[in-house]
């Protein structure tokens, strides 16, 4: 008898687990463009092109391929707008009894597919290098949960950058060789962009129409939408970016949104791309000398260790882990997340991108507006979901930890040895951005201050009895009880005002 096949939008790939586990000849591939899927948070309109568009593309090359599949667009009538109502509605028009899944990427739908009336067999989503089970025994036992260690077990594993078992350069981390703060006179290479071709075109008029109204700017689309585009953006990246990949990694930009990036994140969590094959690609190019060590490494890094780890704990750490709030924090996302206007220029670059291309870099991320919104003590709750809604490359296995955990401090240090904060003063080294804003980076007190600045030292007053036993946090409760009382006074309460007048909806 017929079995159904789920294939979801971010499973493209087609040697996905449910796809080898099935049987071309008798199958029957099953996907789904739902309104729940386009609704759970209000996602930016290129993301949802750009799965849709990607959805169709590869539901075409499948039955290029002999599959047999049932596609059910948005404004199909029939539609009845949820993954496990489409495979029931399929399972009533075959008479299919069984399905297979890969195991979706939140718990969320992982929870509502099982609870489907059908005989569901859910795959592990083997397109990683370490499966749940792997990570857990290494997690196991160990006091504190960190990413280098991790990251060492990844490189002897694939043997990535390895010169028999010792790390090539000598070294396993080449990081402080990666901060160098960019100058605008830099070449910068431009992302290799698609002109939308007939599949996307229709997914964008209908975008438009449904979805126009979201945050994010849906015109000009130019994302890869198949894997050979993928392919072709890669390849421009190795070529044009990646040998300074490395140098520029931390370096903000006005104006320049992408640096030496290499804006592969959404064709890897989508499965357009291929994680190890990527690495093995830039190892190849460090080998015949076209890369050099540090930016061959850092690149490697960040996938083999940073994406598989994220993976790991959000899986390890179950359903709960996105409702976690281990420094209380309870003040509204201010409006200027949603693009309201700010005096911030570091705020606006990165929020304004953001509207614009569905894409800031890891340092804006984390260090301006996830920085900014764990300094003025705002919901993670409410972080959470605006990053899972803005970035295209957002998917709640990557986005969570990385937002709740590295950037928020929502689990208590779970994996950070303490919270990613900083004043106006590491924004103004990394970027051009201080020259050009209403603050004065210099200012630490008084109207005029840089609002990083006040909310530094009101966060890590606030949060003392927490945090002052943390040794890495030593030195800064130090600086603090030096400076003058009056002064200190004088700063809690500008913060104080500061975040008031935030609260309020008053342009800050
Ligand atoms: P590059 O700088 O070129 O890096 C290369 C690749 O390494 C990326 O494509 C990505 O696959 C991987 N990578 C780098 N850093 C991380 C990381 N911390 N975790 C996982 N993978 C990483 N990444 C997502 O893919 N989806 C998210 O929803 C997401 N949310 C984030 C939220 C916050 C608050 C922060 C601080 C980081 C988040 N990241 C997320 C990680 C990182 O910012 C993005 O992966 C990166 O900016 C994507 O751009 P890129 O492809 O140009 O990356
Ligand atoms: C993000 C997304 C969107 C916007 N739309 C769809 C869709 O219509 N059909 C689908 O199968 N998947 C979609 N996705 C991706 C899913 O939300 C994703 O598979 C889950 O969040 C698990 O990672
Ligand atoms: Fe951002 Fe402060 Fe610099 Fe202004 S002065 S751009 S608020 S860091």
């Amino acid at each position: 008898m017929v079995r159904l096949v789920l294939v979801l939008g971010d499973q493209l790939t087609p040697s996905i687990a449910a796809l080898r586990h099935a049987d071309k000849a008798q199958d029957l591939v099953v996907m789904a463009e739902v309104a729940t899927e386009a609704r759970y948070v209000l996602h930016h309109p290129k993301k949802i092109a750009l799965i849709l568009a990607a959805m169709r593309k590869f539901a075409g090359r499948l039955r290029a391929e002999g599959w047999q599949v049932a596609y059910t667009k948005l404004n199909d009538p029939q539609n009845t707008g949820s993954i496990p109502a489409e495979l029931l509605r399929r399972a009533s028009q075959t008479g299919a009894r069984r399905a297979v899944a890969t195991r979706p990427g939140e718990w969320r739908l992982i929870e509502a597919l099982e609870t489907v009336p059908l005989d569901l067999e859910m795959l592990e989503d083997d397109r990683f290098l370490a499966s749940h089970a792997d990570f857990d025994r290494w997690a196991e036992g160990r006091k504190q949960l960190r990413m280098d260690y991790f990251y060492r077990e990844m490189r002897r594993r694939t043997g990535l950058l390895m010169e028999g078992d010792r790390p090539a350069g000598g070294k396993w981390n080449f990081d402080r060789e990666n901060r160098k703060p960019a100058r605008d006179d830099l070449f910068l290479p431009a992302p290799l962009r698609f002109d939308p071709d007939e599949p996307v075109a229709e997914v964008l008029d209908l975008v438009e129409t449904r979805f126009g109204k979201n945050f994010g700017r849906l015109h000009p689309f130019g994302l890869a939408t198949d894997a050979p585009q993928a392919e072709a953006a890669l390849a421009h990246f190795i070529e044009t970016g990646l040998p300074a990949f490395g140098d520029y990694q931390d370096a903000m930009l006005a104006g320049r949104p992408f640096l030496y990036h290499s804006l592969i994140s959404t064709y890897l969590n989508i499965g357009l791309l291929d994680p190890l094959d990527v690495c093995r690609r830039v190892e190849a190019d460090w080998k015949a000398g076209r890369v050099p060590l540090n930016a061959a490494e850092g690149f490697i890094r960040q996938i083999i260790g940073w994406r598989e780890f994220v993976r790991g704990i959000y899986f390890r750490e179950g359903p709960g882990y996105t409702r976690r709030n281990a420094l209380g924090h309870d003040r509204d996302l201010p409006a200027l997340y949603w693009g309201a206007e700010t005096g911030m220029v570091c705020l606006r670059e990165a929020v304004s991108q953001t509207r614009d291309e569905a894409y800031a870099h890891h340092i804006q991320r984390l260090m301006v507006t996830g920085n900014f919104a764990l300094l003025a003590g705002i919901d993670p709750a409410q972080v959470h979901e605006w990053y899972l809604a803005v970035y295209a490359d957002a998917f709640e296995w990557v986005e969570a930890p990385n937002t709740l955990g590295m950037s928020q401090f929502a689990d208590g240090g779970l994996f950070a040895s303490k919270p990613y904060i900083s004043s106006g003063n590491y924004i103004d080294r990394m970027s051009d951005y201080c020259g050009a804003c209403r603050y004065s980076v210099k200012s630490k007190v008084g109207d005029d201050a840089c609002p990083f600045n006040l909310l530094y030292w009101h966060f890590l007053s606030r949060h003392r009895d927490r945090l002052e036993g943390n040794p890495r946090m030593a030195q800064m409760y130090r600086t603090w009880d030096r400076m003058d009382a009056r002064k200190r006074v004088a700063i809690l309460e500008d913060a104080r005002l500061f975040l008031d007048r935030m609260s309020r909806g008053e342009t800050v």
